[in-house]
């Protein structure tokens, strides 16, 4: 499957997109401007965005407590998602969702959610409604090794390919449940082959390649649509902080400096951005021109955040259900 050149280039700016974002934000927790829990994906990114290149914009995702990346993939705006994380009116939940319950049914984003495995029945019964609808919508899935774990998963995969539903499961690997190793919580080396108990496809890639991600996806998707099922896509990652911003020391506590350096050494953009140079589709310059565009971005976005209001008190009450039909 050749993968047209424009393509490529949007996932790479997309990756950076989310890597800016992340990295930005960091240092706006420490610094004290954003406050509460928050999960970083830095590392992760080419799962989302090889996933989301894919997908519609009416199409949905769910995401996980570590889910900046699944929105911004999703076509989530800086400024919205700045002010959520800082609290304030204009975010995309008005201030009230934070960091790990980003929502935004325009752009398909049915909820970040802070409840290991929460997505994962809900993402069953959307992708179901798809079907049942004919809507020719897909659902998408995103969640973690340890959610994996959950009886959640077993409930809602199971319903999902009993149904046929329209939905992709993917599970991504990142090696820890906060500081327990994999190899502590798995008896098998490949998640992917629970798939069988399903009696739905599954396979393990490498999630930071980000061209196998999209071929992966392409076909898991297309499969969705044509109402033959859910796939379960199990890709293989590493998240380079610790496991929220404000943990001590940053992830080293338990993770070996040469783990972690070994992971950084397949850095997803870096890989991407390798090749399109080598592949003459890409200039230093043309890559310098999207980092200085996404900069601007996310400067602007900073402003936009500290300038806006915090939600009024009455807001509490507002908003408690949303009519996605309205
Ligand atoms: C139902 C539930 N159990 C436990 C927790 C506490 N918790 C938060 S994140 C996490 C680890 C999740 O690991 P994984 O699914 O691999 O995602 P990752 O953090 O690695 O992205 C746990 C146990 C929770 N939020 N919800
Ligand atoms: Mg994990």
């Amino acid at each position: 499957m050749d993968i047209d050149k424009q393509i490529k280039v949007e996932m790479l700016r997309d990756m950076l997109k989310i890597r800016m974002f992340e990295e930005k934000i960091r240092q706006l927790y420490l610094q004290g401007y954003i406050t509460g829990s928050m999960h970083l994906s830095t590392g992760q990114e080419a799962i989302p965005v090889g996933f989301c290149a894919n997908l519609n914009k009416d199409d949905y995702i769910l995401s996980s407590h570590r889910g900046h990346h699944h929105i911004i993939a999703k076509g989530g705006e800086y400024k919205y998602m700045m002010a959520e994380l800082f609290g304030k009116s204009t975010g995309y939940c008005k201030g009230k969702g934070g960091s790990m319950h980003i929502a935004c049914a325009d752009i398909g984003v049915l909820g970040a959610n802070g409840v290991v495995g929460g997505g994962i029945c809900i993402a069953a019964g959307v992708g179901f409604a798809s079907k049942y609808l004919k809507d020719n919508k897909v659902t998408v899935s995103f969640f973690g090794d340890g959610a994996a774990n959950t009886g959640a998963f077993h409930e809602g995969v199971n319903f999902a390919a009993v149904r046929k539903s329209n939905v992709v499961f993917v599970i991504e690997n990142n090696q820890y449940a906060i500081s327990v190793p994999r190899k502590l919580s798995d008896c098998v080396d490949k998640q992917s082959v629970r798939a069988a108990g399903y009696g739905i496809p599954g396979v393990t890639i490498d999630g930071n390649d980000v061209l196998e991600v999209y071929k992966t996806a392409a076909e898991a998707i297309k499969r969705a649509r044509s109402g033959n099922g859910p796939s379960l896509i199990e890709c293989m990652t590493y998240r380079w902080h610790g496991h929220h911003a404000g943990e001590p020391k940053d992830g080293i506590l338990y993770r070996s400096k040469e783990e972690i350096n070994f992971w950084k050494e397949k850095d997803p953009i870096k890989r991407l951005k390798d090749l399109l140079l080598k592949e003459n589709l890409l200039t230093e310059n043309d890559y310098i021109d999207i980092e200085n565009n996404l900069r601007k971005e996310l400067n602007d976005s900073i402003e936009f955040a500290k300038e806006s209001p915090f939600p009024e008190p009455e807001a509490l009450y507002k908003d408690v259900y949303v009519d996605f039909k309205s």
